[in-house]
């Protein structure tokens, strides 16, 4: 039985710009929506950067319910979003797509640079808007969308389209 559950839940709807300061946000959940057993909090999407056309979306996933897994993301601003991993192979860190993101019960997984991320090919970005909505969907069938701000994220944060996607 397919369940599917459909809220939006403002998320983070102050600015941010380029002042994000990540380890701050970690800890600072804003306006977290609980559903389908799993809070999603500190979500942000770094846009293309200039001339380019795929931005990366990160957050903080923490699993409050029964085991489940993120199986798939949709955006309007993209066609194509996977989920993606970093693996390092023999020293090269080299970005995987991965076919979901298990989240046993109790578990909590940051979606981030150099770990876990959401990423969105193909990106347009709408004219003049800071948000955008995200969906999620787990292994159950449930479906949660939610606004996303546009943001930069942490300093560090790395350039995904410079990375190695040849394994795709
Ligand atoms: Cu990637």
């Amino acid at each position: 039985m397919l369940k599917k559950l459909t809220v939006i839940a403002a998320l983070m709807l102050t600015a941010c710009g380029g002042e994000m300061d990540h380890s701050k946000m970690s800890h600072n959940k804003m306006a977290a929506e609980q559903m389908g057993g799993v809070e999603v909090s500190s979500a942000f999407i770094k846009p293309p950067f200039t001339g380019r056309k795929t931005a990366a979306g990160f957050m903080m996933l923490e699993n409050k319910g029964a085991d489940t897994k993120l199986v798939e993301a949709r955006s309007p601003i993209s066609p194509r979003v996977e989920i993606h991993t970093h693996l390092n192979e023999d020293g090269v860190m080299k970005m995987r797509r991965i076919n979901g993101i298990d989240l046993p019960k109790g578990a909590s997984v940051e979606l981030k640079p150099g770990s876990y991320h959401l990423m969105m090919f193909d990106t347009v970005m709408p004219e003049g808007a800071s948000d955008t909505p995200l969906t999620l969907v787990y292994a159950d069938g449930t479906e949660v969308t939610m606004i996303v701000p546009f943001g930069d994220g942490p300093q560090d944060a790395m350039d995904h389209d410079k990375m190695d996607h040849s394994g795709h």
